[in-house]
């Protein structure tokens, strides 16, 4: 099947981007999600505004924060050295994202406006408090991960707005990751991933991020678990207790690749795998 006819847009700036998507249009970035979505007729916009020229591909520290692009490829963000160095997290989950081809084409602003549940890098983002700079008809806003993610494929971005970067607040020097994810093949969508990022300080935990992909309509934030983990040592009986938290705050419905109740115990071994290696440092 072919996409349904078209207009298209190469966009010269943001602005003329947004200006473009007036009226029913659909941004176009690396089109890893929305060309296969337009060839199965699944979208059929009046325009498509080609967006991926534009320079939106800034990877910076830009003071307490690391600053993305909303057009920075995949690829580009894995493998930079800033992004390694100050947000190890992100970095490590970006290899999880399909294959080195669709992460080359594929962008950051792309995934997150794409929303998919169980995509990694919303996930990651919910986890460490990132924030969405959005530019609309009326000017630029910001909007939290938290506010953003606001069901399956269906985010905070009005029709006409166009996502343009994120801010990563850096995590402190002192914290440790973990991650696990379970999914088909290695390149696949997760079935469902976990993302902690944990900090210590004389032998507890002064604080943790959690949030579980592939569980629910959105990226979840398990924030009771995240309670019951500051303040205590992170003995085995404390993190098996985080994790089922954690799944308790999951919301997952049976489909093709999983049934609710699989994912919600996966959500829990994930979680204490993910944890258990944060700790261990
Ligand atoms: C084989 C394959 C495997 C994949 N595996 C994974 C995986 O494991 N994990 C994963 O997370 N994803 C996976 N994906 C999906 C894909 O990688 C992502 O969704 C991502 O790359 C989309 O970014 P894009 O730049 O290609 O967005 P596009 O496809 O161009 O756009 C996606 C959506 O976001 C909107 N959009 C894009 N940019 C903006 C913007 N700046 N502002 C507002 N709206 C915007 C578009 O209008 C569209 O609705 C896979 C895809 C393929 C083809």
């Amino acid at each position: 099947m072919k996409a349904a006819p078209f207009d298209y847009v190469r966009a010269s700036s943001a602005e003329a981007a947004v200006e473009a998507l007036r009226g029913g249009g659909v941004a176009l970035a690396g089109g890893q999600s929305l060309i296969p979505l337009l060839n199965a007729r699944s979208r059929r916009p009046r325009v498509v505004v080609d967006v991926s020229r534009l320079p939106l591909t800034r990877i910076e520290q830009d003071g307490p924060a690391l600053a993305l692009g909303a057009l920075t490829r995949l690829r580009a963000a894995e493998t930079s050295p800033v992004v390694r160095r100050t947000v190890p997290l992100l970095a490590e989950a970006l290899t999880h994202v399909g294959h080195v081809s669709v992460r080359n084409r594929g962008t950051v602003g792309g995934s997150v406006a794409h929303a998919d549940p169980a995509a990694e890098l919303p996930a990651v983002l919910l986890a460490l408090d990132a924030v969405f700079s959005v530019l609309g008809p009326d000017g630029t806003r910001v909007v939290a991960a938290r506010d953003f993610f606001l069901g399956r494929h269906r985010t905070a971005l009005a029709a006409g707005e166009l996502l343009t970067g994120i801010r990563v607040p850096l995590p402190p020097s002192t914290a440790r990751h973990g991650l696990a994810e379970l999914s088909r093949r290695p390149d696949d969508l997760a079935i469902t991933a976990v993302f902690t990022s944990v900090v210590l300080a004389d032998g507890v935990v002064a604080d943790a991020r959690i949030a579980v992909a592939g569980a629910g309509p959105t990226p979840i934030r398990a924030g009771a678990a995240e309670n019951l983990l500051r303040g205590r040592a992170p003995t085995p009986d404390v993190l098996a207790a985080a994790a089922d938290a954690a799944a308790a705050a999951t919301d997952p419905v049976d489909d093709v690749h999983a049934p609710a109740a699989y994912r919600r115990d996966m959500a829990a071994v994930l979680t204490r795998r993910a944890l258990r290696e944060a700790v261990a440092g």
